[in-house]
Order: structure tokens, then sequence, then C-alpha cells
């Protein structure tokens, strides 16, 4: 209940500052135009970074439809909130916190993966619980060619038994012939390093700080926003259509610019 308060007072609070009251509340499209220019920081399209190119994706993802600036906002403003706990503020406490959570799950969901095969509920698999696993993968028709497909024989399964057993079996570190917790969560957590789990877009939406204070506010998010939509919609309609929308792109996102810096999405 507190939460959703300060959220309306903090959603209130930005869009009552006037470029956000002009753009979301008006639609007179000059009126808009006019506040979005006095506020904006023109962007240099030759030296977009990585956040800029990922709002950019959010004006052209959609093909064939207009795209409004009140509308991408809204979205992009509203996950910000959610991300950020409520603070609009997202630093590098919270990208690692979300990454941390992340990776957590991950590592419940492959040790789960174990222990849905632990039949008797001892908390380990043995190389028996895992054949019984394995014996339908093993029976599985081979193609002897692209259209007849062929029963293994007894000698096939045995083989193929063997290799998929080994397999499983590979995080058995011990070599006792059974995976209990302590190698199940050895291997989860050697399969989910913190790196792999790191928030993208929340790294990318780093790369949008621009008064320097490793931290992006609401505000900082919202300009830059404004400041995209005033490069994407050319023609200045107040919405961004089809034509600015492979414009933008094949400009900037389908090709690498000077200065871009590659992000991973
Ligand atoms: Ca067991
Ligand atoms: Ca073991
Ligand atoms: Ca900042």
């Amino acid at each position: 209940m507190i939460r959703t308060l300060s959220f309306l007072i903090s959603l209130a609070g930005l869009f009552s500052s006037p470029a956000f009251a002009d753009s979301f509340y008006s639609d007179d499209v000059e009126v808009s135009r006019q506040s979005a220019a006095e506020t904006q920081v023109p962007l240099d399209p030759n030296h977009l970074n990585g956040g800029h190119r990922w709002i950019i994706q959010h004006f052209v993802s959609v093909p064939g439809v207009q795209q409004r600036l009140f509308d991408i906002k809204m979205t992009l403003m509203l996950q910000f909130h959610q991300d950020t706990g409520g603070t609009y503020e997202l630093n590098s406490n919270t990208v690692d916190q979300v990454a941390q959570e992340a990776t957590a799950q991950k590592r419940a969901a492959d040790i789960s993966k174990f222990l849905e095969k632990d039949l008797d509920n001892n908390g380990e698999v043995s190389a028996a619980e895992f054949e019984v696993y394995l014996k339908p993968l093993a029976l599985q028709p081979l193609a002897s060619n692209a259209r007849v497909r062929v029963s293994p024989t007894k000698q096939q399964v045995d083989i193929i038994m063997a290799q998929l057993l080994r397999n499983a079996l590979e995080d058995d570190a011990n070599r006792d012939g059974v995976v209990d917790f302590a190698e199940m969560r050895a291997s989860a957590t050697r399969r989910n390093p913190q790196q792999l789990h790191k928030p993208c877009n929340m790294e990318t939406i780093m790369l949008l700080d621009r008064d320097g204070n490793r931290s992006v506010s609401g505000g900082e998010l919202a300009t830059a926003i404004d400041s995209v939509f005033a490069l994407v919609d050319t023609d200045k309609s107040g919405a961004v259509d089809s034509k600015e929308a492979l414009a933008a792109r094949t400009t900037y996102v389908s090709r690498s610019l000077p200065g871009m810096i590659r992000t991973c999405f």
C-alpha cells in the first residue's frame, strides 16, 4: 500500500515536470513539440550509446504501428519503477541484486532437475535412478536414413544407455555412482556464474547516467526518451510512423555506428 502510494506520488512528480506533463497530457502536437524542444537534450546521431539504442528499439519494434511518445514513455517509466523497487533510481547495487536473484533462480532450477529424479527422496540421485529416466531416451528409434527410422537393437540400447549414464554422472565428482546434494549444488553453481545472468537491459540503462553520479534517475531516463524520440520522429508529427521506424532501425539499430557501445540485446 505504502509502495503503491509512493509510486503514485513519484509518478505524479515526474508527470508534473514541464516536459512530462506536456507530452503526456496534451494531444496538441504543437504544444508538445515546443515543450520538448525546450527541455530535451539534442543527441549527436554519431555518438549514441547503447542506452539510446535500447530506447530506439522500443519506438521501432512493432512494424506498421505508429508509436507515440506518450505510450512508449509510459511503458518504460512503469517498467523502470518496477525494476528499481519503486525508487526511480537505478545504480550498480540494484543491478547486482537483480543479477543475484536471476542467478539464484537458475541455480534452483538446475538443482530441481536433479531432485525430480530422486525417486526414493533421499536427497541424492543414484545411477539406478538416472537409468529410469534415461531408458526412454535410449529406446528412441534411430534414423537409418532421412525417411526410415528403426528401433535400436538390444546391443545398441546398452551402448547408448552407457553413454547417457556417463554424461549424467559427470557431476558425480567423487565417483561413487551417486550425485549427492553437495555435487548438485556444485554443478548448478558452475553452470550459473553471476556474469551469465547480468541484466542486460539494466546495464544498458546505466549508460544514460548523464551527471556521472553512477546512478540513473527517472528524470535522466525521461530526458533520454525525449531526446531519442526527437531524433527518430524526423517529421515532428508526434509519432514514429513505419517509414521513420524503418529509417531508425536501419540507421541506429541494425548496424554499428562509430562511438556506439556494443550491448547485449
Ligand atoms: Ca535417491
Ligand atoms: Ca557422488
Ligand atoms: Ca545520474
